[in-house]
């Protein structure tokens, strides 16, 4: 009997170190300690032995019943705790879903437009965010001193040239890759330029520091401003809906001429008049002109030969028109509420 309730201890201890979840722990009560189990069934023949005997193997079998239930007790606890490793695979549980990322509003609105401009055979170009005082302002006949460059003040480098000027600035617009791609493919040339830009602004609702353009050129013979205008009225009707009508008015931009602001009928109220539009019908959404043939010589091309158009969206009031969001500081604040729901 002795030696039975040795084997069944170290049964028991052997089956508990395999313990990896409570469903085969409670399986182990139910064989060995339960009412029913196997020590409560070796304990019930202590009455057939001699009284002798039975005070004996009676000590060893409360001594083990004690020892086995304070092992079970543990282990149970260190399940609970998640200290004992449960098992690896459990097939029967149904399976973790994975939240799927998603697209920010911006991005949707850029991939539009370059479907669109890709279908028009134009290029999709890159330039630096990072750009030199030359390509952001004096190629785009802003020179030093040029009162234009107050309404783009930005973020100088502290970094100077051999004059003793600052001569690295956060880009204020993508403008200057205008004079990039063309020092690059020269003419003739058709591309928009999708980037960041920078701006040192006192910030509200429309204007941020830091936000998105999409620029666009093309330089060949005889390109005129129906050309331009065609291509504005193909993007607003793409973007906003069939019956989308463009105006342009004139607006000065020192590297285009003549340069003007396009805005389109008001999506929200089809040109009624609304809180959106401020009641004039019109949505003011990108700058645009000729190219100046300064411009066009910084970039290497001979003006008498070619001419060009030029325009600039800005990415954030597009998608902020598109998807009705009424702050542009939404799009840097990392708000998780906000861009769930795009
Ligand atoms: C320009 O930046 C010109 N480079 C556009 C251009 C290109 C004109 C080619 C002619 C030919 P403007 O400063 O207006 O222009 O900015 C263009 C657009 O960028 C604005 O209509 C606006 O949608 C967006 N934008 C400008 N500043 C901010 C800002 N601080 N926050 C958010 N969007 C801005």
């Amino acid at each position: 009997m002795k030696n039975k309730l040795e084997k069944l201890r170290a049964d028991f201890l052997q089956e508990l170190g395999q313990v990896k979840n409570s469903e085969y722990l409670r399986e182990l009560e139910l064989k060995y300690l339960s009412r029913k189990g196997e020590l409560s069934l070796i304990m019930g023949e202590l009455k057939d032995l001699s009284v002798d005997l039975r005070r004996e193997v009676g000590e060893l079998a409360n001594k083990i019943k004690v020892e086995l239930q304070t092992r079970f007790e543990e282990v149970s606890r260190q399940l609970a705790e998640g200290s004992i490793k449960k098992e690896l695979i459990d097939v029967t549980l149904p399976g973790e879903t994975l939240a799927d990322g998603h697209l920010s509003p911006i991005t949707l609105v850029q991939n539009e437009l370059e479907d669109l401009f890709n279908s028009l055979g134009f290029m999709i170009l890159d330039g630096p965010e990072l750009e030199s005082d030359y390509y952001n302002f004096t190629a785009l006949n802003m020179p030093p001193t040029h009162p234009a460059r107050d309404m783009q003040d930005t973020f100088y480098l502290d970094h100077k040239n051999k004059e003793g000027q600052y001569d690295l600035v956060m880009r204020t617009q993508t403008s200057p890759v205008q004079i990039r791609s063309m020092q690059k493919y020269g003419a003739p040339l058709k591309a928009i330029i999708p980037g960041r830009c920078f701006r040192c602004e006192a910030t509200d609702a429309r204007h941020e520091h830091t936000f998105y353009q999409v620029e666009g050129i093309m330089i060949d013979k005889n390109i005129n401003f129906s050309h331009l205008k065609s291509l504005l009225e193909i993007v607003g009707q793409r973007l906003f809906g069939a019956g989308t009508k463009l105006r342009m008015r004139p607006k000065f931009f020192p590297f285009v001429e003549p340069g003007n602001n396009g805005e389109y009928t008001c999506f929200l109220c089809q040109g009624k008049g609304c809180r959106v539009c401020k009641y004039t019908g019109w949505l003011e959404i990108v700058g645009a002109g000729l190219i100046h043939p300064d411009v066009l010589r910084a970039g290497g091309i001979d003006p008498e030969v070619y001419s060009g158009l030029a325009f600039g969206f800005g990415l954030n009031r597009l998608a902020m028109l598109k998807y009705n969001i009424s702050d542009v500081r939404l799009f840097n604040s990392g708000d998780l509420k906000f861009l769930e729901q795009f």
